[in-house]
C-alpha cells in the first residue's frame, strides 16, 4: 500500500486495461501539446517532416493513386491520419513503459522526476536521431521556423507526454486495485495538482489549435463545371496548390530576395527594392502538373514583376551556368533550365490581378514560367542559384518531371456532366489551353470523335493565356451523346488523344461530357 510520498522502490502494478487508458491519456495529452505549439510557436511539427518525408519515400504512383482520390482533402486527411499514428505508437510505447518500468533504473517513485526522465529520453531520441532522420537536421537544424521553437515543441510535447504516464501510473485515478483512500493524503492533492495543470494545458492548447485550423492550407479548386470560367480568374477563384499543410505567412520586414552560389556578383534586394524595379506585365495561365482531364487545377492572372533576367543580369552568371534553382520560404526549391530562366516572360511577379499576392500565392514574390507547369512557378520566393543539370527539385525526388512543360490541353465547361439537354440548339464552351505554343484552334466533336467542327475562340489576352472557346450545337436526334473537344497549338499539333495519368508528366487525352438528349 501506498502510504506517502517517500516510499521509494515502488512501483505499482497497473492491470492491463488500465495500462492501454494511460498510455493513450498520455499520447494524447503529447499530441495535442504538439499541435497546439506547432500552431502557437508557429514551428513545424513532427508530423509534417515527417509527411514531407512520407511523400519522398512512397512510389509516385502510389501517392497519386492517393492523391487523385482524395483531391483537395489529401493533406488535411494525411496530417489526420500522421496525428493518429502518433497517438497509436505513443500509447504502445507507454504500455511497454508501464509493463517494464519495474525493471527501469528508476530509484523513486517520485512521477515528477521520473515524467521528467522519460520526456528527457524521449526528447533527446527524437531530437537526435529521428528528426535527422525525417530530414529536419541533427537537432533540428533544418527545420523550417527555426531550431529553438521546434526543440521547444518537442520538450514540452514528451515533457507533457512523460509527466502524465508516470502520474496516471504512479497515482493511479480511483484505479480499483488502489483504493484513494489507501493514497496518501499529499499525493492525492498532488495528483489533484497534476490534473488542474493539464487542463489549464489543455484549454490554452484548444484555443491555440482552433485558432490555428484556419491557417491550414488545404488545396483549393473552384469547379464551376456547368459555367463559362472568367477568362482572367478572379483572385479568390485562383486554384491554390502547396505541399504545406500550413502555408508559410512571410513577414516583409527582414525579407529578402538573394541570389547567391557561383554568380560573380552575388546580392540582395527587399520587398521596396523589388517593387522599385523597372516591371513588366503579362497574362500567364497556371496549371498543376496533377491536374486530370477536366480537372479545375488551372486558372488565368495578370502578373506584374521584374523580369528575371534583368535580376541575372547583374548577378553576372557564368556562361556556363545549366539552371536556375528557386528556394522558397517553406522548404521548396524547384529548378528551370537557363533557356526558361533568360526569356523575356520570366517574371519575379509580386502582384496579381493589380494587387499584392496573397499569401495563398506566394507573397511576397514568385517565379512566373510561361509554358512550365505550376510546380515550376516557385512562391515565397527567397533564394535563387545556379545548379547542374542534374539538380532535383522538391517533386523531382519525388517522381515528376524535371522540366515540365505544359501539354495541350481543352475542357468542356458547358454542358455539365450528364446534363440533360433538349433537342435544339444549344450553347457548347469551355477552355483550351497549350502553354508558350498558344492555342492556334479547338475543335469539338459529338459523334464520339468521328467528326470535328471548329468552334469559336476568344482572342488570347497573351502567347501564354488560355482561350476561351465556344460553339453552338443542334443535336441530331434524342439519346446518348458525348461532347468531345480538342485543341491544336500554335505549331499545328493537335492534342494528343492517348489517354495517360498526369504522373510523371501531366495528363493526357480528351476531355469527354456524357449528355443526355430528351
Ligand atoms: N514555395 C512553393 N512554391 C510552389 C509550391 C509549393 O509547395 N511551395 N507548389 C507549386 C505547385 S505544385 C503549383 S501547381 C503552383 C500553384 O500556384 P498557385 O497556388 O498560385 O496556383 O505553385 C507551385 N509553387
Ligand atoms: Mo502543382
Amino acid at each position: 500500500m501506498i502510504q506517502d510520498d517517500n516510499d521509494t522502490k515502488q512501483t505499482p502494478s497497473a492491470s492491463p486495461k488500465a495500462a492501454v487508458g494511460i498510455g493513450l491519456a498520455a499520447s494524447v495529452v503529447m499530441t495535442v501539446l504538439m499541435v497546439a505549439l506547432r500552431f502557437a510557436l508557429d514551428t513545424q511539427s513532427l508530423s509534417e517532416l515527417m509527411a514531407d518525408r512520407l511523400t519522398a519515400i512512397t512510389p509516385v504512383e502510389v501517392f497519386d493513386f492517393i492523391l487523385n482520390r482524395l483531391q483537395v482533402g489529401a493533406k488535411p486527411i494525411l496530417f489526420a491520419m500522421l496525428l493518429a499514428g502518433q497517438v497509436v505508437v505513443g500509447s504502445v510505447v507507454g504500455i511497454l513503459y508501464i509493463r517494464y518500468s519495474a525493471k527501469l533504473p528508476f530509484d523513486d517513485s517520485q512521477p515528477w522526476h521520473r515524467g521528467i526522465l522519460v520526456g528527457a529520453f524521449l526528447w533527446l531520441l527524437f531530437a537526435g536521431l529521428v528528426t535527422p532522420l525525417v530530414d529536419g537536421g541533427f537537432f533540428g537544424s533544418s527545420v523550417i521556423g527555426g531550431r529553438v521553437t521546434y526543440l521547444v515543441l518537442l520538450l514540452v510535447s514528451f515533457g507533457g507526454y512523460g509527466l502524465t504516464l508516470t502520474h496516471l501510473h504512479l497515482i493511479p485515478l480511483g484505479d480499483a486495485d488502489t483504493p484513494a483512500a489507501d493514497m496518501g493524503r499529499r499525493r492525492v492533492l498532488r495528483q489533484g495538482a497534476f490534473l488542474a495543470l493539464l487542463a489549464v494545458a489543455g484549454a490554452y492548447s484548444g484555443r491555440a489549435i482552433i485558432q490555428g485550423f484556419g491557417s491550414i492550407s488545404p488545396a483549393r479548386v473552384f469547379n464551376r463545371s456547368g459555367e463559362m470560367p472568367a477568362e482572367v480568374t478572379p483572385n479568390e477563384e485562383f486554384y491554390e496548390v502547396s505541399k504545406n499543410i500550413v502555408n508559410p505567412k512571410v513577414d516583409v520586414t527582414g525579407w529578402t530576395l538573394e541570389i547567391d552560389g557561383e554568380v560573380g556578383n552575388p546580392f540582395a534586394i527587399d520587398y521596396e527594392e523589388l517593387q522599385s524595379l523597372p516591371w513588366v506585365e503579362e497574362y500567364a495561365t497556371l496549371t498543376c502538373i496533377s491536374n486530370l482531364v477536366g480537372g479545375g487545377l488551372i486558372s488565368n492572372a495578370l502578373w506584374r514583376g521584374v523580369p528575371l533576367k534583368d535580376f541575372l543580369e547583374r548577378a553576372r552568371l557564368p556562361e556556363s551556368t545549366e539552371r536556375l534553382a528557386f528556394h522558397a520560404a517553406d522548404g521548396y526549391v524547384d529548378s528551370i533550365p537557363m533557356e526558361y530562366a533568360l526569356r523575356d516572360q520570366t517574371i519575379i511577379a509580386y502582384m496579381m490581378n493589380g494587387v499584392p499576392l496573397s499569401d495563398g500565392h506566394g507573397f511576397p514574390a514568385r517565379i512566373i514560367v510561361p509554358g512550365l507547369y505550376g510546380m515550376e512557378n516557385v512562391k515565397w520566393l527567397t533564394r535563387i542559384t545556379p545548379v547542374t543539370a542534374d539538380f532535383l527539385g522538391y517533386w523531382q525526388v519525388r517522381g515528376w518531371d524535371g522540366t515540365a512543360v505544359i501539354k495541350t490541353m481543352s475542357r468542356v465547361d458547358v454542358p455539365r456532366r450528364n446534363a440533360g439537354l433538349l433537342l435544339e440548339e444549344t450553347f457548347l464552351g469551355g477552355v483550351a489551353f497549350a502553354g508558350d505554343r498558344g492555342v492556334q484552334h479547338v475543335e469539338v466533336s459529338t459523334d464520339g470523335g468521328e467528326t470535328w467542327q471548329l468552334a469559336d475562340m476568344s482572342d488570347p489576352l497573351s502567347q501564354f493565356s488560355w482561350v476561351l472557346w465556344t460553339t453552338q450545337w443542334t443535336p441530331m436526334s434524342t439519346g446518348p451523346f458525348e461532347v468531345a473537344v480538342r485543341a491544336t497549338d500554335g505549331r499545328g499539333d493537335v492534342q494528343t488523344s492517348v489517354v495517360r495519368g498526369n504522373v510523371p508528366s501531366g495528363a493526357t487525352g480528351y476531355h469527354k461530357v456524357p449528355v443526355l438528349v430528351s
